[in-house]
């Protein structure tokens, strides 16, 4: 007996050693999906000294290639580059001394799994529909929140639609961790996605997510953004155009799932930020679905006449803001749900009139840009959307009249010269990254930054053909997927330490152990308003997978958006970073690597 216990306690010491040997270590960052064959390839190495590094085969067997650890500036980390190790495998990074990175593979299209499950995460948020096995797998799901009575607050109240009116609003996305729809933050998600299918619209028609739709003849992209823009099409008062600023509860849920939540529903004041982003997503849909009139008859028309009536609404009330402690202190019930608050609304009617003109091309429009064209873009965020119209704008301009042509130069320059900001002193950051650029690119919802400065350089790379800016892009997706300061993968399903407890409703009561992937995170965030328990303040490392986090790991459609269109946008234009490595030396002679051995 003791003899055959002592057995079995030397064969566990022998197996957990063996395990300890292969354990990961925290210490070696990077992109923890993987690398295309001919980008790029990076690692960050914390606590390392000058020396080699080892690519090797997963199973540990195979030395693939040899490196040297080149040190950043300031010395605070080491870099590992292998973008001359080309051969599709698995494979970790070994830094003896530190140990061995999480694994990651070599291949063609590494990021298409990214990329199609940020797209089906909408899926995954919509409201008033069950979510069948078929199509959501293990996170399948009864409907809830069907909207089909909700009530019109008292801030919202007119003579068609005094307080207590009953309305119909059913669909759209749930915004985030919590279940409430918010225009505003809609309009950004459905303009970003919008984009990637007028930018990359071949990509889009090969991006299948097996959603309901998958069968008919839209891209799915398109599909998934229907569910939300019919809901936001609802928003809309038809006796006067404006559009109402939120559908949402009182008060947030309890961590429940969407069929047990049942709070009484409201539509709020109108805002005129609402109804400029519903302007600009109802316009540039409009002359998206026209090219699919057989598929969906009169939607073109339908959004085109909600766009205009939104515009008209908007210039009548032009500074009527969302304010909701001012509602609150007249009217109940009570609202403590996201604000979504907005007291600059020039980028959003710069927006609104960029996306009218180029649909419409009515003078009008062209001359209500007039003067904030001229203001120099921001990376975007739901309160910030004046790079929105730029992309329109360096989109459409090779067709748009000559004497347009002189005043839009602008928009081309300031597009690039946006990203030349991103892109500099990359090389001396520690994460080799554009995002940190700033230190205020880590506040709520950090990731988004990251995201959306990838959108921005993708955009820089279409005016340009400069690959400069289409491999910062990809450092931007490798920082999403673990080349950063918390050593997380922030996407969840993805690579080998992904968010396990976003703050994300569903994910948290459904009782399946794995979070609903392909959601992005918020990420590192300072402020730490949610006042949990974070393991450093440093401002790119604050940030703990825990569920009450809300202010660094929520996730919500706007940071998504960009995720779907980086990815997306990285897939399609694969080829031209392969052409840039080649061109900067295919050499296996490369100076700091060789390659070893073919596994
Ligand atoms: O505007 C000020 C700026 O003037 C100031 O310099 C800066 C310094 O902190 O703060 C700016 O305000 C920030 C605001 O976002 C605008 O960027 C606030 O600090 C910050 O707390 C606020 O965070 C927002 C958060 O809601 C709280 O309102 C996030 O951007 C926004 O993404 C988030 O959205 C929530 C929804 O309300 C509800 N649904 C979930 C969703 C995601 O968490
Ligand atoms: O779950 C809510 C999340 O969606 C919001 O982003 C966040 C900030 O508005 O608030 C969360 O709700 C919390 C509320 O603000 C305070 N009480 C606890 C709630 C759930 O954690």
């Amino acid at each position: 007996m003791q003899g055959s216990l002592g057995l079995l306690g030397l064969l566990l010491l022998i197996s957990l050693s063996s395990l300890k040997a292969q354990q990961h270590t925290d210490s070696i960052r990077l992109n923890q999906v993987g690398f295309y064959p001919h980008g790029p390839k990076r690692a960050v190495v914390l606590g390392a000294k000058p020396g080699k590094f080892f690519i090797v085969t997963a199973d540990l067997h195979h030395t693939v290639y040899t490196g040297y650890l080149r040190t950043t500036p300031g010395k605070k980390a080491f870099v590992a580059d292998f973008s001359a190790f080309q051969a599709a495998g698995t494979y970790s990074v070994q830094v003896p001394g530190i140990g061995l990175s999480h694994p990651f593979q070599v291949r063609g299209q590494v990021h298409a799994e990214v990329a199609r499950a940020a797209l089906k995460s909408y899926y995954f948020q919509r409201a008033s529909t069950a979510l069948p096995p078929r199509y959501a797998g293990q996170w399948s799901r009864s409907a809830g929140h069907p909207d089909t009575a909700v009530l019109v607050h008292p801030s919202a109240a007119s003579v068609a639609r005094p307080s207590g009116t009953v309305l119909h609003s059913p669909r759209g996305w749930y915004d985030a961790g919590d279940y409430n729809k918010y225009v505003v933050n809609s309009g950004i998600t459905l303009g970003t996605l919008l984009a990637l299918y007028e930018d990359f619209p071949a990509y889009c028609e090969r991006l299948r997510t097996n959603i309901p739709e998958s069968t008919n003849q839209l891209p799915d992209v398109l599909d998934e953004s229907l569910w939300n823009l019919r809901w936001l099409l609802s928003m809309q008062d038809p006796h006067d155009g404006g559009v109402y600023h939120k559908l949402t509860n009182a008060s947030f849920d309890a961590m429940v799932m969407p069929a047990a939540a049942r709070s009484p529903r409201y539509l709020v004041q109108k805002s005129t930020a609402a109804t400029l982003d519903f302007a600009a997503v109802m316009a540039q849909a409009s002359r998206i679905t026209r090219r699919f009139a057989a598929q969906v008859p009169g939607l073109a028309d339908s959004c085109l006449r909600a766009a205009t009536s939104a515009w008209q609404w908007a210039e009548a009330h032009p500074q009527l803001h969302y304010r909701q402690a001012e509602i609150n202190r007249k009217a109940a019930p009570v609202i403590s749900t996201g604000e979504y608050g907005d007291e600059d609304l020039s980028d959003e009617a710069l927006w609104a009139a960029t996306e009218l003109y180029i649909t419409t091309g009515q003078a009008a429009y062209f001359e209500a840009m007039q003067p904030a064209l001229r203001q120099a873009p921001a990376v975007p965020s739901w309160g910030q959307v004046q790079a929105l119209a730029f992309y329109t704008l360096a989109r459409f301009r090779p067709q748009l009249p000559t004497h347009t042509q002189q005043e839009l130069k602008f928009v081309d320059q300031q597009l690039l010269a946006l990203a030349d900001t991103l892109v500099a002193g990359g090389a001396q950051r520690p994460y080799q990254t554009p995002m940190g650029h700033r230190l205020s690119d880590f506040n709520w919802g950090s990731n988004a930054n990251a995201a959306n400065q990838g959108v921005v350089l993708i955009q820089a790379f279409r005016l340009s053909g400069n690959r400069q800016y289409l491999r910062a892009a990809l450092d931007n997706l490798d920082y999403l997927l673990g080349r950063n300061a918390t050593g997380y993968s922030f996407v969840t399903g993805f690579g080998s330490k992904p968010p396990q407890f976003p703050h994300h409703r569903p994910s948290a009561a459904d009782n399946v152990v794995a979070p609903v992937p392909g959601l992005l995170v918020g990420g590192p965030n300072p402020g730490r308003q949610d006042g949990c328990q974070y393991p450093s303040q440093q401002p790119d490392q604050a940030y703990v997978d825990q569920l009450c986090s809300y202010a660094s790991n929520e996730v919500a459609i706007n940071w998504n958006a960009p995720l779907v269109y980086l990815s997306s946008a990285l897939e399609a234009l694969a080829d031209n970073l392969d052409a840039a490595t080649r061109r900067s030396g295919k050499s296996q002679h490369k100076p700091g690597g060789q390659v070893t051995r073919k596994p």
